[in-house]
């Protein structure tokens, strides 16, 4: 019996990279997936892509909206990717709008949607709570003072949200990637693409699907089994701060 056959998942931040390649190895896996980000065109192309998806219009600092999507929804599995950085400038140089947009994003989305979808999964007594944390959220690294602290903040939710759900049935997964290659740098970047390619060059970053593979493993576990934490690093990078290119 496959353990995600017919299970409703919600996906945050779906419209791109990570979330994208999630919900893609969701659908695969025989879920049905509602696509949750802020850009309709991507979600509703995606959308036609996945059989059993549907979109879910909505920014994930506005609790109203995540409410609202998730209404009525007997979800199964709610995996929070939704995320941003902007710059790498010391705080003392960055801008308030910013910073409060990534904390905002990052911190606060994932707490509305924690709070918009657990009670329902609390009350069936199964689900699966997945977080994309970050190896930021581990270690920090000069110009990653505001997004280092947003993932902190999410790794501590993610320990605080088992904590106060032991017990409930539903599990609690935070995956921590270090590098994967997506549009996360050409956002960071404001839109310097050339900025944003160079983050990557001679560097075999993971990919979306290497995260995907990893929330695929862990939701799909039997239901005693709650695998908590897993850090994926690519092979050349040792921290965030050690990493190895090749001359190509
Ligand atoms: P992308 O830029 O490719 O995707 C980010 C996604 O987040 C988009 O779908 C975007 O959708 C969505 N998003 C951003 N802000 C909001 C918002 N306010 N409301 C709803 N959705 C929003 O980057 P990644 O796929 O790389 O990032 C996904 C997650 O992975 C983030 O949490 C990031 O911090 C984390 N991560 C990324 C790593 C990397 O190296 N790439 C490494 C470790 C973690 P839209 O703009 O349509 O709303
Ligand atoms: C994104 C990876 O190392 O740029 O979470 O912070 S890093």
């Amino acid at each position: 019996m496959n353990a995600l056959q017919d299970r409703l998942a919600l996906v945050t931040g779906a419209s791109s990279g990570i979330g994208e390649a999630i919900a893609r190895a969701l659908t695969e896996a025989g879920c049905r997936v509602v696509l949750a980000a802020r850009r309709r065109d991507r979600l509703e192309a995606l959308a036609a892509a996945l059989p059993g998806s549907r979109v879910a219009l909505l920014d994930v600092r506005d609790p109203a909206a995540v409410a609202a999507a998730v209404d009525g929804l007997e979800l199964d599995l709610v995996v929070a990717n939704a995320g941003l950085a902007y710059g790498t400038e010391p705080v003392q140089q960055s801008s308030p709008e910013e910073f409060a947009e990534v904390l905002d994003t990052n911190v606060k989305g994932v707490l509305n949607v924690a709070r918009a979808t657990l009670p329902g999964m609390i009350e069936r007594g199964r689900g699966d709570f997945v977080t994309i944390g970050s190896v930021a959220g581990r270690q920090v690294y000069p110009g990653g003072t505001v997004y280092c602290a947003s993932k902190h903040a999410v790794r501590a939710i993610y320990e605080g949200l088992r904590l106060d759900c032991v017990g409930s049935g539903v599990r609690f997964t935070t995956v921590d990637p270090g590098m994967v290659e997506t549009d996360f740098s050409l956002v960071r970047f404001r839109g310097d693409a050339d900025r944003a390619k160079a983050v990557y060059a001679g560097v075999d970053a993971l990919t979306p699907a290497d995260v995907a593979d990893a929330v695929r493993y862990a939701v799909s576990r039997p239901p005693h089994v709650n695998v908590g934490e897993i850090v994926l690093w690519a092979s050349a990078q040792a921290s965030t701060t050690s990493l190895t290119r090749r001359a190509d």
